[in-house]
């Protein structure tokens, strides 16, 4: 049988290698040439491939990549992994998920299994591809067959990955749901969970990602209000996290960055709307949230003013770029308003990040620095805002004039300032 991934990306490439790697011939759309040419000459762009099983799945000719989607003819089943980013309104954009659904429907053929695992809203399924697919006369169900199933990869994650991490599947019919779910059985080794609908499904996903962003926003404003009372949150969360039932740690930090958390949440919130319902609850843990890097900022100013310099003309050392350690995707992360706000307020900012060799502020690119010992010197202020592993913490400690950690890394039991 032949399987089509559209979208080649973080979710769609792990998918289609691990598919080929099942014994399916896999056909990867994606309408970045730049994307197909890598994939089609063995060559890996994502941290999650093994580099060594995309080469032998190409050059064995289980798997190529193609933007001519006139191939998705010659395929049994499809899953769409697409983005499906916010605008600056916080609206859904769906413009990628509906093209591939007109580009499926123009190609597809009876009896072919159609399943999105992009995030999205709950309804999109049902009440977006459905239509756009039936318009090629075939009926959901009986002629194709379509599911929902949330994409759960954790870039990085050493542990949790395609192949083994627990999957939920909704389909539009028990038909739809037992096509899919047999689909994905003969790939993957984890759990494969079957649920009633689509729109269970699209609403699983989000609620696990809102409720990562809502006790991230929790551990945010404990963080704010210990730092009022005096109080070390670390402490107090290490403490609590003692309690071994009912309890997990989240952490409080400079703000909440990459393209799931910050994201997921709002397709509830634009959803609700027409509903009627406003969820009070996500937009208050999105402003807490969004409101962490004026209070870093705020943060600074008052480290400075202790040792009687305003933070106008200082010299800040920003180290991290990156949204979480150990990563060089930047993107939505809470440093770069920091970095804005520095600027507003007449501090002169240098940013530090191994894994980020240059990045986009605005409508400006800058080049990251090697950290120095004369860097670390020449700074008023050192601020922590990712904790890569790569740091030298201990020439950090040695050689900065003050320190500001957001991230309560190693040194910070050596008495410096924290969140
Ligand atoms: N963050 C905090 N405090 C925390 C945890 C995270 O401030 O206690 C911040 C991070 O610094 C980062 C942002 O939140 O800026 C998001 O971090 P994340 O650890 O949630 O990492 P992501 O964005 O890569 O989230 C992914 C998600 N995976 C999928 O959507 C499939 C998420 O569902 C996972 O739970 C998460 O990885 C994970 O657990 O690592």
């Amino acid at each position: 049988a032949t399987i089509g991934v559209v979208g080649l990306g973080y979710v769609g490439l792990p998918l289609a290698v691990e598919k080929a790697k099942a014994g399916y011939n896999v056909i990867g759309f994606d309408v970045q040439e730049e994307k197909v040419n890598k994939v089609n000459n063995g060559e890996n762009y994502i941290g999650d491939v093994i580099p060594a099983d995309l080469e032998e799945l190409v050059q064995s000719g289980k798997l190529k990549a193609t933007s001519d989607y006139s191939f998705i003819k010659e395929v049994d089943a499809l899953a769409i992994c697409v983005p499906t980013p916010l605008d600056i309104y916080k609206q859904p954009n769906m413009k990628y998920v509906e093209s591939s659904a007109k580009a499926i429907a123009e190609n597809f053929t009876k009896g072919t299994l159609v399943v999105l695992e992009s995030t999205t809203y709950p309804g999109t399924t049902e009440e977006l591809i459905k239509p756009i697919l039936e318009e090629a006369g075939l009926t959901c169900g009986k002629d194709f067959f379509l599911a929902y199933s949330p994409e759960r990869v954790d870039p990085g994650n050493k542990d949790f990955n395609t192949k083994n991490t627990p999957k939920v599947v909704g389909g539009m019919t028990s038909a739809c749901t037992k096509v899919a779910a047999t689909m994905y059985r003969s790939v993957l080794e984890g759990d494969v969970h079957e649920v009633s609908s689509p729109a269970v499904a699209e609403m699983e996903k989000l609620l696990e990602n809102t409720f990562r962003n809502i006790n991230i926003a929790l551990a945010n404003e404990m963080a704010i209000l210990c730092n009022k009372m005096g109080i070390d949150v670390w402490e107090v969360i290490d403490a609590a996290a003692t309690k071994p039932y009912g309890f997990m740690p989240f952490y409080p930090g400079p703000g909440l960055g990459g393209h799931c958390i910050p994201i997921d949440p709002w397709y509830l919130t634009w959803k609700a709307r027409e509903y009627n319902y406003h969820t009070k609850l996500i937009e208050t843990a999105g402003e807490i949230n969004d409101s962490m890097p004026d209070f870093v900022v705020q943060r600074c100013m008052e480290i400075l003013n202790e040792q009687g310099k305003a933070l106008k003309g200082a010299k800040i050392l920003v180290l991290g770029v990156a949204y979480k350690k150990d990563i060089d995707d930047y993107r939505e992360s809470p440093v770069l308003p920091i970095l804005n706000k520095l600027t507003e307020f007449g501090a002169d900012w240098i940013a530090v990040d191994p894994h980020v060799k240059e990045f986009r502020l605005d409508n400006s690119f800058y080049a990251t620095k090697e950290l120095t010992e004369q860097l670390l010197e020449n700074a008023d202020l050192t601020v922590i805002a990712t904790n890569h592993s790569g740091f030298n913490y201990e020439m950090i400690s040695e050689y900065a004039k003050a320190i500001f950690d957001t991230r309560n890394t190693t040194i910070s039991n050596k008495g410096y300032n924290k969140l």
